[in-house]
């Protein structure tokens, strides 16, 4: 909380009432006489013609979905049908403003966004602009230029528009994202199009993300999140309007960097989430704009919008996006649509009714526009005739290229088995431009209070005279990633570093402390407890192109941004075939003495997952060399500290932990005690413990054990590992995570099967009971202790002389506990 700011109680105890901001509900009434003098006659065309290819895409996506036939075209898509026809006033005048550098984002209903989007592209991006951004995808565009022979560069954007989307529907090797993404998902940035969300609401802390990215770099463009009602009832969409709306950026922020985040939550209002009916039966708030009045003052300058009239669309997105480019944002849109065709192909319909249904066709956008346009003599009947079946020609055109395998063939893991693992990963460097290093802090790293005070400090835990250096004086791994981050910070300008209580209060476990004094606000702030926002915003951020760094205090917290960890934070490097980098690192510790909900080791629900680099260094040393390493990479990384080593000094490398900065390349185990007669493989914390099972062994037994700390998790080089087994011919794995389903057993696994000829004894896994981590009294009996590695080794590899066991690591014991899910 910053000092700046003083809470007085007779502030708050004083009486009074609470206003809240009035919310307009359809206050747009002009007539078409009046609202054509605002548009140009080919504009109004253009808004017709729009709606009117939504229509007849979803209408083809709607006859191969489930009569298997458009227009004579035999094709069995089995794939999600999302469709918007209905809806496409709501898409077109949401996209009709949009510039440049405006971005949207969306849901699985998001076909009709996605077009009107892409058509407002080729409309206003230079011809250059275009054939850049066509050649970027000459696999589309070849296809495109052999069927659009002759036409003007608008013309074949068109085309590729049309006939890429149609493809990633399709789940063909042309589609925008390759077809790894499909219907729900498809999306193209070069056009102004990100990812279109199949989490419902899992657009909105994207897309705050998105917008913290242009304020922190002041890059202009506003940015767009389109959502259902439904997602409404979802908390991290709470979270991200709140986020998006904090009074830091007006109370703290700097000037040039204030007021909320340029972003329009355009919450698109058919009225239904699948078969739940949202105002009346799943939800609270009467009118969906009413939402905003709980999120700020100005109810983010809410309005119920008709999104059956592009106009007033229109008219409502020009005015509110003077708002957000005036640092007035977040805004909040409800535009009230309806959609005819079910929630998807297999929908009957049977919560609602058909007379419902006929009201709203009724006033269809498209019929309802036609008439006007006619009726002012703008567009003939036989014009209107003309230009319909051109569409109808055009899509059954596109479809047929895109049904044809031999045109559009689908992505082939048999030819290419990595075809789609190898965007996992895009393994690629996030530097910043050499003139920025030192840019944008607020003052000479020389300068900074805690770096000097490390300069006094001994980097090895012995002194010169060999004795233990007293912690006063120890250079820790709290510090040796300080080091790291302060390190990155000056050297890279887009870093931008935030989680709860980053600031002032010095950061989790006082790892930040001195980092407040060198970075401004927009660099380093204190998120709201939004776990949830804190991840999901990153991910958007990183995926602008911003390097960002956050924390979320326990590794029990991942739970709250379980989505965004798992299905966001994770996939789209991959969901965008290659398009998107991710440059996150979330760092997250394992806690202690805080019991069963702060003090579980979770790398193994991470590294489950494809699409995260998971991490968990032990030393100061590797700390610093790992931080510096995740945060110049392009990839999401779960970084791993554990509570119990945040004071603990570097014990390995006898010249201490350097000053200046270095990498150590995430994937490469450690070998940090060598032995020949037993090979003990660590993750985190669990090395102090097998270092001093292996001191007894040397002591009491005459073994020598040879102690691998894995410091990385996913990847991993098993070479090293392999090397040793083949030497000691027995493994143990040892971490604090219960060993049920742990990383170790996958250790143990792979390990059984790449060294089975060199092994004298299976595998063998020590993690955490399958139980909750006590109270602190008892967390002894928990974490794996140095007698339980000795009490593993004697019953199951190797039998050791005279050893009386304690804990009771028998096939028997472990069979009964199994038998109980314990
Ligand atoms: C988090 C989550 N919960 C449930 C679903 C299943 N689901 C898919 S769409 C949908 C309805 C969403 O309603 P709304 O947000 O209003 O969008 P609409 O379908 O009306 O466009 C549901 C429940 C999901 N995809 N994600
Ligand atoms: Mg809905």
């Amino acid at each position: 909380m910053p000092k700046t700011q003083i809470v007085h109680p007779a502030d708050l105890r004083r009486p009074g009432q609470l206003e809240t901001a009035v919310i307009p509900l359809n206050r747009y009434n002009r007539s078409f006489e009046e609202e054509r003098k605002e548009f140009t006659p080919e504009e109004l065309k253009d808004i017709y013609l729009d709606m009117r290819y939504i229509r007849e895409v979803e209408t083809m996506i709607y006859g191969v979905r489930t009569v298997k036939n458009y227009n004579g075209i035999e094709y069995c898509y089995t794939g999600p049908a999302h469709l918007s026809t209905g809806q496409e006033a709501a898409a077109v005048g949401m996209a009709f403003t949009l510039n440049r550098d405006d971005i949207i984002f969306g849901s699985h209903r998001s076909h009709g966004e996605f077009l009107a989007r892409g058509f407002r592209a080729v409309r206003t991006l230079s011809e250059n602009e275009l054939d850049n951004i066509m050649k970027s995808r000459p696999d589309i565009l070849r296809v495109a230029e052999r069927n659009c022979p002759g036409g003007s560069v608008r013309k074949l954007a068109t085309d590729f528009l049309l006939y890429g989307f149609i493809c990633e529907v399709f789940g063909r090797a042309n589609g925008f994202n390759r077809g790894h993404g499909n219907s729900m998902h498809v999306f193209f940035p070069p056009f102004g199009i990100y990812p279109n969300n199949a989490i419902v609401g899992g657009s909105a802390g994207i897309a705050a993300g998105a917008a913290l990215y242009r304020k922190v770099n002041r890059s202009g463009g506003i940015v767009v999140c389109n959502f259902g009602d439904g997602a409404l009832g979802r908390g991290p969409v709470w979270e991200a309007m709140n986020f998006a709306a904090m009074d830091q950026y007006s109370t703290l922020w700097e000037e040039g960097y204030r007021g909320g985040l340029p972003v329009i939550f355009n919450c698109i209002n058919n009225c239904y989430g699948m078969g739940g009916q949202t105002s009346g039966e799943t939800m609270a708030y009467g009118c969906a704009a009413r939402v905003a009045a709980g999120v700020n003052p100005e109810a983010m300058h809410a309005e119920r919008i008709d999104g059956y009239d592009p106009m007033a669309v229109i008219d409502a997105f020009r005015r509110k996006r003077a708002l957000v480019e005036a640092a007035r944002g977040p805004v909040f849109l409800e535009t009230v649509t309806y959609r005819y065709a079910g929630h998807s192909a297999t929908d009957a319909n049977s919560y609602r009714s058909q007379e419902e249904i006929e009201e709203w066709r009724k006033a269809d956008s498209i019929l309802t526009l036609r008439r006007d346009l006619e009726s002012a003599g703008l567009v003939s009947a036989a014009e209107f005739e003309r230009m319909d079946a051109a569409i109808v020609e055009h899509v059954t055109r596109l479809t047929r290229l895109a049904a044809d395998p031999a045109v559009s063939p689908r992505p082939d893991p048999a030819r290419e088995p990595d075809a789609f693992r190898k965007y996992n990963f895009s393994n690629g460097r996030s530097e910043a431009h050499p003139a920025s290093v030192g840019r944008d802090v607020t003052q000479p790293i020389e300068e900074n209070a805690r770096r000097k005070k490390l300069a006094g400090k001994t980097r090895f835990y012995l002194d010169a005279a060999g004795n233990p250096v007293s912690g006063m004086k120890a250079f820790t791994l709290r510090d040796a990633l300080f080091e790291a981050v302060l390190s990155r910070a000056y050297a890279d300008d887009k870093l931008v570093i935030y989680g709860e209580d980053n600031r002032d209060w010095g950061g989790a476990y006082g790892v930040y402390t001195g980092l407040t004094e060198a970075l401004p606000y927009h660099r380093l702030f204190n998120a709201p407890i939004s776990e949830a926002a804190i991840v999901g915003t990153a991910v958007g951020c990183g995926m602008c192109g911003g390097h960002v760094l956050i924390e979320l205090m326990f590794s029990d917290f991942i739970g709250c941004a379980g989505d965004e960890v798992f299905n966001q934070l994770s996939k789209w490097q991959a969901m965008s075939a290659g398009m998107l980098k991710m440059p996150v690192v979330l760092r997250v510790s394992v806690g202690a003495k805080y019991g069963a909900q702060h003090a579980q080791d979770w790398t193994a629900l991470c590294t489950h997952i494809p699409g995260l680099k998971v991490v968990y260094p032990a030393t100061p040393y590797d700390a610093k060399g790992m931080l510096t390493a995740a945060l110049a990479g392009t990839d999401p990384v779960l970084f791993f500290e554990s509570q119990r080593l945040y004071d603990t000094p570097e014990m390995f490398h006898a010249d201490g932990v350097p000053e200046e900065d270095y990498e150590i390349p995430l994937g490469m185990p450690d070998v940090k005690r060598a032995g020949n007669d037993l090979t003990i493989l660590t993750v985190g914390p669990a090395l102090y413990s097998a270092l001093r099972a292996a001191d007894r062994l040397e002591r009491e037994f005459r073994l020598s054990a040879e102690v691998i700390d894995a410091r990385s998790l996913v990847p991993f080089d098993f070479e090293p590992v392999v090397r040793s087994v083949r030497k000691t011919g027995r493994i143990l794995i040892v971490s604090d995570a219960c060993e049920r389903g742990s990383w170790p057993q996958t250790l143990a696994a792979r390990i059984a099967r790449f060294c089975f000829d060199d092994l004298d004894a299976p595998p063998v896994v020590i993690g955490a009971p399958n139980g909750i981590s006590p109270c602190p009294e008892l967390e002894t009996s928990y974490y794996p202790q140095p007698e339980w590695i000795l009490d593993a080794i004697h019953t199951l590899v190797l039998p050791l002389d005279g050893y009386a066991v304690g804990m009771d690591f028998g096939n028997a014991e472990l069979m009964r506990h199994d038998r109980l899910g314990i």
